[in-house]
């Protein structure tokens, strides 16, 4: 079992959980899923100790950003069918399966960028689709297969891919299992965009340094107000983001960023 309290910060460093590496590069948190011999499926394990992971750089003031890939083959081809095969739907519903640790990504409050390889299937997709933005390697192939195998996704494949790439495909990918390659999916808007597979972790670790480097604060809000377009009406999305936009006013940072910019100098921000 995952043990949250082996993860304490080192600088620069990593600690190897069962199913999970976890690496601190200065204000960004790394979370590689490590179950090769599975193609890093999503077993109970898994997820347990991505679940510590995430709560670990959820409350470590040092970490502004936090980073998920798999390995070169896949970032997790799905949930752990071996696990799932003997499950009755009473163990299902009353067990309340998977439900716990897999909620744990989405309601993270720092931003998340997933880094893609290889296969993003079922399960694997699903979590992809939770994190705030998306890099996809070359090679990455995206499907919610869960069909062919008789049940259907169950994390979020029917609901968030379609608001990513809308009805027609999502259908498709949800009818018919097919794996889109990686230049399909940032043509549909799934993912930000692609780079060379040898390039992935880099262009992630940029791109979370660069987001690491602004307020930590104003950054959860910028991620809070964009999560809010899901779930409400435009106009109510729109008072949501106003009210926020006027609680910047009450921070450091703020005045900082404002100050810096008429100053002609880069802002400091602390997180207040
Ligand atoms: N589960 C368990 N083991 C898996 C696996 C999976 N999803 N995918 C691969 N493996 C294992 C294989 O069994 C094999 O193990 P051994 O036979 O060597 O012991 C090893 O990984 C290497 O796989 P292959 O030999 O198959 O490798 P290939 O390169 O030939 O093929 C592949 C790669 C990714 C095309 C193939 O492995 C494949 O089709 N995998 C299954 C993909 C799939 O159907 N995924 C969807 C699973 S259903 C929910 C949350 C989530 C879900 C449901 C509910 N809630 C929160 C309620 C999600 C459901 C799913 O994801």
């Amino acid at each position: 079992m995952g043990n949250v309290a082996v993860l304490e910060r080192q600088d620069s460093g990593a600690a190897t959980l069962e199913n999970v590496i976890v690496e601190w590069i200065g204000r960004v948190g790394v979370v590689t899923l490590n179950r090769p011999q599975a193609l890093n499926a999503l077993s109970e394990g898994l997820i347990r100790d991505l679940e510590n992971a995430l709560d670990h750089f959820e409350n470590e003031p040092g970490t502004h950003v936090i980073v998920i890939t798999g390995s070169e083959k896949a970032f997790a081809a799905g949930a752990d069918i071996k696990e799932m095969v003997d499950k009755t739907y009473m163990d299902a519903y009353l067990g309340d399966f998977i439900t716990t640790g897999w909620e744990r990504l989405s309601q993270c409050r720092k931003p998340v960028i997933g880094a893609i390889a290889g296969y993003a299937l079922g399960g694997g997709c699903e979590l992809a689709m939770m994190c705030d933005i998306l890099i996809a390697a070359d090679n990455a192939k995206f499907a919610q297969p869960e069909i062919t195998i008789g049940t259907i996704p169950g994390a979020g494949g029917t609901q968030r891919l379609t608001c990513a790439i809308g009805k027609s495909k999502a259908m498709e990918m949800c009818l018919t299992g097919n794996m889109i390659s990686a230049t399909d999916a940032e043509k549909a808007g799934l993912v930000s965009r692609v780079v060379p597979l040898d390039q992935l972790r880099q262009e992630a670790l940029i791109l979370a340094e660069k987001i690491a480097s602004m307020s930590l604060p104003v950054a959860m809000m910028v991620k809070e107000c964009v999560n809010r377009s899901y779930e409400t009406t435009l106009t109510e999305g729109l008072k949501f983001e106003r009210r926020v936009f006027h609680s910047t006013f009450a921070l450091e940072d703020r005045k900082e960023g404002m100050e810096a910019f008429i100053g002609k100098r880069k802002p400091v921000f602390k997180g207040e």
